[in-house]
Protein backbone atom coordinates (compact mmCIF):
# COMPACT_ATOMS: atom_id res chain seq x y z
CA UNK A 1 0.00 0.00 0.00
CA UNK A 2 1.27 3.43 -0.84
CA UNK A 3 -1.04 5.76 1.35
CA UNK A 4 -3.31 3.84 3.21
CA UNK A 5 -1.98 1.97 6.67
CA UNK A 6 -2.38 -1.71 7.69
CA UNK A 7 -4.82 -0.34 10.28
CA UNK A 8 -6.86 1.21 7.32
CA UNK A 9 -6.65 -1.51 4.88
CA UNK A 10 -8.04 -3.82 8.46
CA UNK A 11 -10.92 -1.59 8.94
CA UNK A 12 -11.51 -1.86 5.35
CA UNK A 13 -11.85 -5.80 5.25
CA UNK A 14 -13.92 -5.83 8.32
CA UNK A 15 -16.03 -3.63 7.98
CA UNK A 16 -15.75 -2.76 4.52
CA UNK A 17 -15.53 0.44 4.42
CA UNK A 18 -12.83 3.24 5.19
CA UNK A 19 -13.71 6.97 6.19
CA UNK A 20 -11.27 10.04 4.85
CA UNK A 21 -11.75 13.39 6.73
CA UNK A 22 -11.58 16.56 5.03
CA UNK A 23 -10.36 15.87 1.15
CA UNK A 24 -11.37 18.49 -0.74
CA UNK A 25 -12.00 22.29 0.15
CA UNK A 26 -15.26 23.15 1.48
CA UNK A 27 -15.49 26.18 -0.69
CA UNK A 28 -15.31 23.98 -3.46
CA UNK A 29 -18.45 22.20 -1.82
CA UNK A 30 -20.41 25.60 -1.30
CA UNK A 31 -19.62 27.11 -4.47
CA UNK A 32 -21.63 24.18 -6.28
CA UNK A 33 -24.32 23.16 -3.25
CA UNK A 34 -25.41 27.14 -3.86
CA UNK A 35 -25.85 26.43 -7.53
CA UNK A 36 -27.92 23.44 -6.52
CA UNK A 37 -30.22 25.61 -5.00
CA UNK A 38 -30.49 27.55 -8.13
CA UNK A 39 -30.80 24.63 -10.48
CA UNK A 40 -33.69 22.69 -8.18
CA UNK A 41 -35.76 26.21 -8.30
CA UNK A 42 -35.81 26.19 -4.27
CA UNK A 43 -34.44 28.44 -1.99
CA UNK A 44 -32.49 27.43 0.90
CA UNK A 45 -33.47 29.07 3.61
CA UNK A 46 -37.40 28.59 3.11
CA UNK A 47 -38.37 24.93 3.57
CA UNK A 48 -41.68 25.67 2.22
CA UNK A 49 -40.19 25.94 -1.23
CA UNK A 50 -38.61 22.34 -1.12
CA UNK A 51 -41.29 20.55 -3.02
CA UNK A 52 -39.50 17.06 -3.39
CA UNK A 53 -37.85 15.78 -0.06
CA UNK A 54 -35.39 13.19 -2.31
CA UNK A 55 -33.37 14.33 -5.00
CA UNK A 56 -31.14 12.53 -7.15
CA UNK A 57 -29.68 15.44 -9.75
CA UNK A 58 -27.88 15.07 -12.65
CA UNK A 59 -24.39 15.64 -12.75
CA UNK A 60 -23.17 18.87 -15.08
CA UNK A 61 -19.90 19.90 -13.64
CA UNK A 62 -17.39 17.26 -13.47
CA UNK A 63 -13.60 16.82 -11.40
CA UNK A 64 -10.76 14.72 -11.62
CA UNK A 65 -10.54 12.95 -8.46
CA UNK A 66 -6.51 12.68 -8.92
CA UNK A 67 -6.51 16.60 -8.94
CA UNK A 68 -9.58 17.47 -6.50
CA UNK A 69 -9.15 15.54 -3.83
CA UNK A 70 -5.93 13.72 -4.61
CA UNK A 71 -5.82 11.42 -1.18
CA UNK A 72 -9.13 9.83 -1.99
CA UNK A 73 -7.88 9.29 -5.36
CA UNK A 74 -4.57 7.63 -3.81
CA UNK A 75 -6.78 5.49 -1.53
CA UNK A 76 -8.88 4.67 -3.99
CA UNK A 77 -5.53 3.20 -6.11
CA UNK A 78 -4.86 1.02 -2.99
CA UNK A 79 -8.04 -0.71 -2.41
CA UNK A 80 -8.35 -1.19 -5.69
CA UNK A 81 -4.62 -2.92 -6.27
CA UNK A 82 -3.38 0.14 -8.32
CA UNK A 83 -3.54 3.02 -10.91
CA UNK A 84 -3.24 0.78 -13.70
CA UNK A 85 -6.26 -1.07 -13.38
CA UNK A 86 -8.78 1.53 -12.81
CA UNK A 87 -10.23 3.28 -15.82
CA UNK A 88 -9.28 7.01 -15.96
CA UNK A 89 -10.00 9.69 -15.16
CA UNK A 90 -11.81 8.61 -12.21
CA UNK A 91 -14.59 11.79 -12.23
CA UNK A 92 -16.58 13.31 -9.46
CA UNK A 93 -19.61 15.41 -10.18
CA UNK A 94 -22.31 17.97 -8.52
CA UNK A 95 -25.06 15.11 -9.37
CA UNK A 96 -25.94 15.01 -5.70
CA UNK A 97 -28.72 13.06 -4.00
CA UNK A 98 -30.05 15.85 -2.13
CA UNK A 99 -32.24 14.76 1.52
CA UNK A 100 -34.39 17.76 2.31
CA UNK A 101 -36.40 15.61 4.80
CA UNK A 102 -37.37 12.43 4.30
CA UNK A 103 -40.11 10.97 6.61
CA UNK A 104 -39.33 14.43 8.39
CA UNK A 105 -42.87 14.19 9.66
CA UNK A 106 -42.31 10.70 11.62
CA UNK A 107 -40.23 9.80 14.70
CA UNK A 108 -36.71 8.69 13.77
CA UNK A 109 -36.46 5.00 13.20
CA UNK A 110 -32.63 3.69 13.73
CA UNK A 111 -30.96 1.52 11.08
CA UNK A 112 -32.25 -2.40 11.12
CA UNK A 113 -33.30 -4.97 9.01
CA UNK A 114 -36.53 -3.03 9.09
CA UNK A 115 -35.60 -0.05 7.40
CA UNK A 116 -36.67 0.36 4.34
CA UNK A 117 -34.38 0.56 0.55
CA UNK A 118 -31.92 -1.52 1.55
CA UNK A 119 -29.65 -1.96 -2.02
CA UNK A 120 -26.41 -2.53 -3.32
CA UNK A 121 -25.36 0.35 -5.73
CA UNK A 122 -25.35 -0.14 -9.61
CA UNK A 123 -28.53 0.11 -11.89
CA UNK A 124 -26.12 0.35 -14.73
CA UNK A 125 -25.38 -3.23 -15.17
CA UNK A 126 -26.17 -6.95 -15.13
CA UNK A 127 -24.11 -8.17 -11.49
CA UNK A 128 -21.74 -10.63 -11.61
CA UNK A 129 -19.59 -11.50 -8.61
CA UNK A 130 -16.68 -10.33 -9.94
CA UNK A 131 -18.11 -7.07 -12.20
CA UNK A 132 -16.02 -4.17 -13.01
CA UNK A 133 -18.41 -1.68 -13.22
CA UNK A 134 -18.66 -0.35 -9.82
CA UNK A 135 -15.13 -1.09 -8.09
CA UNK A 136 -15.84 0.83 -5.16
CA UNK A 137 -18.94 2.61 -3.70
CA UNK A 138 -17.96 5.91 -2.54
CA UNK A 139 -20.22 8.38 -0.49
CA UNK A 140 -18.68 12.20 -0.89
CA UNK A 141 -19.61 14.46 1.76
CA UNK A 142 -21.00 17.84 -0.01
CA UNK A 143 -22.47 18.99 3.11
CA UNK A 144 -22.12 18.33 6.78
CA UNK A 145 -24.39 15.16 7.69
CA UNK A 146 -25.28 14.37 11.08
CA UNK A 147 -27.75 11.78 12.91
CA UNK A 148 -31.12 12.01 12.37
CA UNK A 149 -30.47 14.42 9.14
CA UNK A 150 -30.39 11.83 6.64
CA UNK A 151 -26.97 9.99 7.32
CA UNK A 152 -26.96 7.09 4.55
CA UNK A 153 -27.39 3.83 6.55
CA UNK A 154 -24.66 1.27 6.10
CA UNK A 155 -24.71 -2.38 6.76
CA UNK A 156 -20.94 -3.25 7.56
CA UNK A 157 -21.34 -6.54 7.90
CA UNK A 158 -22.92 -7.34 4.84
CA UNK A 159 -20.17 -7.76 2.38
CA UNK A 160 -20.20 -11.72 2.79
CA UNK A 161 -24.26 -11.70 2.95
CA UNK A 162 -23.68 -10.51 -0.82
CA UNK A 163 -20.88 -12.17 -1.98
CA UNK A 164 -22.40 -15.47 -0.63
CA UNK A 165 -25.40 -14.65 -2.85
CA UNK A 166 -23.47 -13.32 -5.92
CA UNK A 167 -21.10 -16.41 -6.12
CA UNK A 168 -24.40 -19.05 -5.81
CA UNK A 169 -25.39 -16.47 -9.26
CA UNK A 170 -22.65 -16.76 -11.75
CA UNK A 171 -25.87 -16.51 -14.59
CA UNK A 172 -25.66 -12.82 -12.90
CA UNK A 173 -28.50 -10.41 -11.24
CA UNK A 174 -30.48 -8.20 -12.68
CA UNK A 175 -30.30 -4.87 -10.55
CA UNK A 176 -33.40 -4.90 -9.33
CA UNK A 177 -33.50 -8.74 -9.24
CA UNK A 178 -31.71 -9.04 -5.05
CA UNK A 179 -33.61 -10.31 -2.51
CA UNK A 180 -32.21 -7.13 -0.36
CA UNK A 181 -34.91 -7.49 2.41
CA UNK A 182 -33.65 -11.34 2.68
CA UNK A 183 -29.92 -10.61 2.74
CA UNK A 184 -30.71 -7.65 4.90
CA UNK A 185 -32.21 -10.12 7.79
CA UNK A 186 -28.75 -11.27 7.88
CA UNK A 187 -27.03 -8.60 8.50
CA UNK A 188 -26.78 -7.02 12.23
CA UNK A 189 -23.98 -4.39 12.23
CA UNK A 190 -25.36 -0.87 11.34
CA UNK A 191 -23.66 2.37 11.17
CA UNK A 192 -24.67 6.20 10.08
CA UNK A 193 -22.25 7.66 7.37
CA UNK A 194 -22.29 11.10 9.09
CA UNK A 195 -19.36 13.75 8.77
CA UNK A 196 -18.28 17.08 8.13
CA UNK A 197 -18.18 18.18 4.25
CA UNK A 198 -14.74 16.74 2.69
CA UNK A 199 -15.07 13.99 4.19
CA UNK A 200 -15.57 10.72 2.09
CA UNK A 201 -16.16 6.80 2.30
CA UNK A 202 -14.94 4.37 0.02
CA UNK A 203 -16.85 1.19 0.74
CA UNK A 204 -16.50 -2.24 -0.77
CA UNK A 205 -18.98 -2.32 -3.97
CA UNK A 206 -21.47 -5.05 -2.20
CA UNK A 207 -21.83 -2.89 0.82
CA UNK A 208 -25.92 -2.77 1.75
CA UNK A 209 -26.91 0.88 2.23
CA UNK A 210 -30.04 2.91 2.78
CA UNK A 211 -31.10 6.53 2.44
CA UNK A 212 -32.54 7.38 6.00
CA UNK A 213 -35.33 9.76 7.43
CA UNK A 214 -33.85 13.47 7.65
CA UNK A 215 -36.11 14.48 10.61
CA UNK A 216 -33.93 17.74 10.93
CA UNK A 217 -34.70 18.75 8.01
CA UNK A 218 -30.67 20.19 7.43
CA UNK A 219 -30.16 19.91 3.81
CA UNK A 220 -27.84 16.82 2.90
CA UNK A 221 -25.93 16.91 -0.64
CA UNK A 222 -24.20 13.68 -1.08
CA UNK A 223 -22.81 12.15 -4.38
CA UNK A 224 -22.34 8.67 -4.64
CA UNK A 225 -20.12 8.13 -8.00
CA UNK A 226 -19.00 4.63 -8.93
CA UNK A 227 -14.85 3.94 -9.76
CA UNK A 228 -14.83 1.09 -12.83
CA UNK A 229 -12.02 -1.09 -13.21
CA UNK A 230 -10.81 -1.83 -16.62
CA UNK A 231 -11.07 -5.36 -16.10
CA UNK A 232 -13.36 -7.70 -14.19
CA UNK A 233 -11.72 -8.57 -10.42
CA UNK A 234 -9.83 -11.49 -10.21
CA UNK A 235 -9.83 -13.80 -7.39
CA UNK A 236 -7.37 -16.65 -8.61
CA UNK A 237 -4.10 -14.38 -8.97
CA UNK A 238 -0.89 -16.56 -9.52
CA UNK A 239 1.08 -14.13 -6.99
CA UNK A 240 -1.95 -13.97 -3.45
CA UNK A 241 -0.17 -10.58 -2.93
CA UNK A 242 -1.74 -9.40 -6.05
CA UNK A 243 -5.06 -9.40 -5.18
CA UNK A 244 -6.25 -6.14 -4.50
CA UNK A 245 -8.04 -5.10 0.00
CA UNK A 246 -11.56 -5.41 -2.60
CA UNK A 247 -10.93 -8.84 -3.86
CA UNK A 248 -9.25 -10.15 -0.62
CA UNK A 249 -12.69 -9.08 1.23
CA UNK A 250 -14.60 -11.25 -1.28
CA UNK A 251 -11.98 -14.41 -0.95
CA UNK A 252 -12.22 -13.30 3.42
CA UNK A 253 -15.71 -13.50 2.70
CA UNK A 254 -15.98 -16.98 1.05
CA UNK A 255 -13.39 -18.35 3.78
CA UNK A 256 -11.35 -19.79 0.81
CA UNK A 257 -7.82 -18.58 -0.37
CA UNK A 258 -8.47 -18.40 -4.29
CA UNK A 259 -11.28 -18.83 -6.23
CA UNK A 260 -12.13 -19.52 -9.83
CA UNK A 261 -15.00 -17.63 -10.57
CA UNK A 262 -17.02 -17.80 -14.44
CA UNK A 263 -20.04 -16.30 -15.30
CA UNK A 264 -22.06 -18.37 -16.95
CA UNK A 265 -24.08 -15.46 -18.27
CA UNK A 266 -23.46 -12.48 -20.46
CA UNK A 267 -22.18 -9.28 -18.94
CA UNK A 268 -24.63 -6.48 -19.72
CA UNK A 269 -25.04 -2.80 -19.39
CA UNK A 270 -28.71 -1.45 -18.60
CA UNK A 271 -29.69 1.84 -19.37
CA UNK A 272 -31.60 2.61 -16.54
CA UNK A 273 -34.85 4.66 -16.34
CA UNK A 274 -33.20 7.57 -13.88
CA UNK A 275 -31.05 8.29 -16.70
CA UNK A 276 -33.96 9.86 -18.70
CA UNK A 277 -35.48 11.30 -15.97
CA UNK A 278 -32.36 13.05 -14.90
CA UNK A 279 -31.75 14.31 -18.75
CA UNK A 280 -35.17 15.97 -18.30
CA UNK A 281 -34.59 17.59 -15.13
CA UNK A 282 -31.20 19.20 -16.43
CA UNK A 283 -33.20 20.67 -19.21
CA UNK A 284 -35.16 22.63 -16.31
CA UNK A 285 -32.25 22.92 -14.38
CA UNK A 286 -30.81 25.02 -17.44
CA UNK A 287 -33.70 26.89 -17.92
CA UNK A 288 -33.41 27.92 -13.62
CA UNK A 289 -29.75 28.59 -14.18
CA UNK A 290 -30.55 30.82 -17.45
CA UNK A 291 -33.05 33.08 -15.57
CA UNK A 292 -30.89 33.67 -12.35
CA UNK A 293 -28.21 35.04 -14.95
CA UNK A 294 -30.61 37.05 -16.40
CA UNK A 295 -32.08 38.38 -13.34
CA UNK A 296 -27.98 38.62 -12.16
CA UNK A 297 -27.34 40.98 -15.78
CA UNK A 298 -30.55 43.28 -15.15
CA UNK A 299 -29.84 44.02 -11.37
CA UNK A 300 -26.49 44.65 -12.46
CA UNK A 301 -27.22 47.28 -15.23
CA UNK A 302 -29.69 48.93 -12.51
O1 LIG B 1 -29.53 9.16 -0.05
C1 LIG B 1 -28.81 8.32 0.50
O2 LIG B 1 -28.41 8.45 1.66
C2 LIG B 1 -28.40 7.09 -0.21
C3 LIG B 1 -28.64 7.18 -1.69
C4 LIG B 1 -28.24 5.94 -2.41
O3 LIG B 1 -27.80 4.99 -1.84
C5 LIG B 1 -28.38 5.88 -3.87
O4 LIG B 1 -28.88 6.84 -4.48
O5 LIG B 1 -27.96 4.88 -4.46
FE1 LIG C 1 -27.02 3.53 -3.19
Amino acid sequence: MRYLSPEQIDHFLEYGYIKLERTFPAGEAERLVERAWVRLGYDADDPSTWAEPRIHMPGVERMDVADFAPGVWAAVCDLLGGADRIVQPYNWSDGFVVNLGIGADEPWQPASPESSGWHKDGDFFLHFLDSPEQGLLTIVLWSDVVHRGGPTFIATDSVPVVARHLAEHPDGIEPGGFPFKELIRECSRFEEATGNVGDVYLMHPYILHAASQNVLRRPRFITNPPVHLKEPMRFNRQDANEHSPVERAVLRSLGVERHDFRPTGERRRIVPERIRRQREMQQREEARLAGSRSKRTLRNRS
